[in-house]
């Protein structure tokens, strides 16, 4: 495991100079992206696949794509070359459009957000109902519920409706529970959020939760949304603190953010169906354990600081890593930001104001589905899961 941890570090150095020069030429047809030492024993030529992440290499978004890419090519001695194509490059930034892409298999493999998929994925809106995951009666346990739907019979049901879209997901990572960021005041009460404009996603749950609330959203690519903080073109945004906020530097434009934990966005490794089935069962066992390892490196990463202290323990013991920031929230407070943790109270007077949006959004996930994510999270937690009607 030491190894592996060392393999990692140098991963992320290395590949911070070599990435950095890739993503600006777009290029299709070289492996410079690769770090991995060994080569391939034939000379027949090597078809190089396409990985597909929408932020850049700075975070452990990307990171755990490079990871994974690597430790498959070591592991099939450079026969399984992979190409990543950071910051959206290979839809143009148009994030909602990569699922068809990875279904149809111009990208092999993603490491994709289930909200950029959820346009095509109904079901995936699950996660985006806003509220639904509990807080739980301690520090942790809402990641304990969002684990136990992954797990749970929500999550085989999910798995099953990706792979019958041509998509195989062979593990869960995370980009996290998204808190909302702005520059002009704190926001405490859903009466603070009224008339903020706010950048989302381009999946609409997010519209109809935003104008639930009283504020004023719009849709907005990841890849068009720094300059428009920093034009504030738009007062805030929402994202994870860990994977977003802290690498892509929101804190020198955004001063103010509340934690209320509204929605969670796992992420997927997945497989193009088309192309998992092209490998033999050896090299895809290869693939899917080095997806597994990479996840559970990220899901770690996004937790940091944030959990009961499982995931700091998972880097310490596991892959021999200590990451530089293990307390995020001081981290942004030291950088100038003013945090607002919501209080279960408060909490709840925000969930009181979307009941629209589950009756408009149930329906389409599936009740069904959104009943088992429920009893998932009851069984694991021990608690009832309220859910507006
Ligand atoms: O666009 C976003 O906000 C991001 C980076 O979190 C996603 O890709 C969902």
């Amino acid at each position: 495991m030491r190894k592996f941890g060392t393999i990692l570090l140098l991963g992320i150095l290395i590949f911070g100079v070599i990435g950095a020069g890739c993503v600006g030429k777009g290029t299709t047809s070289t492996t410079s992206a690769s770090t991995s030492t060994s080569s391939s024993a034939s000379s027949a030529p090597t078809k190089v696949y396409k990985m597909s992440v929408v932020v850049g290499p700075n975070s452990p978004w990307g990171q755990a794509a490079k990871m994974w890419a690597d430790e498959v090519e070591k592991r099939t001695n450079g026969r399984v070359k992979i190409q990543i194509y950071f910051s959206g490059q290979l839809f143009a930034g148009k994030q909602t459009n990569e699922f068809v892409l990875l279904s149809q298999g111009v990208a092999d493999f993603a490491v994709g957000s289930t909200i950029n998929w959820a346009p095509q994925v109904k079901e995936l809106n699950l996660f985006i109902l806003p509220f639904f995951f509990p807080e739980g009666k301690k520090k942790g346990d809402i990641y304990k519920a969002v684990d136990a739907v992954e797990n749970g019979k929500a999550g085989k049901r999910i798995a099953e409706i990706l792979e019958s879209k041509g998509v195989v997901p062979l593990a869960w990572g995370e980009n996290g529970f998204r808190q909302v960021t702005n520059w002009k005041h704190p926001i405490k009460t859903p009466d603070d959020l009224k008339g903020l404009k706010i950048r989302v996603v381009g999946s609409p749950i997010f519209i109809d939760t935003f104008k639930a609330l009283g504020a004023d959203p719009t849709m907005m690519n990841w890849g068009d949304a720094i300059t428009a903080f920093q034009q504030k073109v738009v007062d805030g945004q929402e994202n994870p603190v860990n994977i977003v906020i802290i690498p892509y530097k929101i804190y020198e434009f955004h001063k103010y953010m509340t934690i209320w934990d509204y929605a969670i966005d796992p992420l997927i490794f997945a497989v193009n169906k088309k192309t998992w089935e092209s490998f033999d069962p050896q090299t895809q066992q290869i693939i899917k354990e080095a997806a597994i390892k990479a996840a559970k490196w990220e899901k770690a990463m996004a937790r940091i600081g944030l959990d009961d202290g499982t995931s700091l323990k998972i880097l310490k013991e596991k892959y021999s890593y200590t990451p530089e920031i293990t307390d995020p929230l001081s981290f942004l407070e030291s950088k100038g930001m003013e945090i607002t943790t919501l209080s279960p109270d408060q909490r709840a007077e925000f969930k009181a104001k979307v009941g629209s949006v589950y009756k408009t959004w149930v329906p389409k996930i599936g009740k069904g589905l959104v009943e088992d994510a429920v009893s998932d999270i009851e069984n694991a937690l021990g608690i009832k899961v309220e859910v507006p009607s």
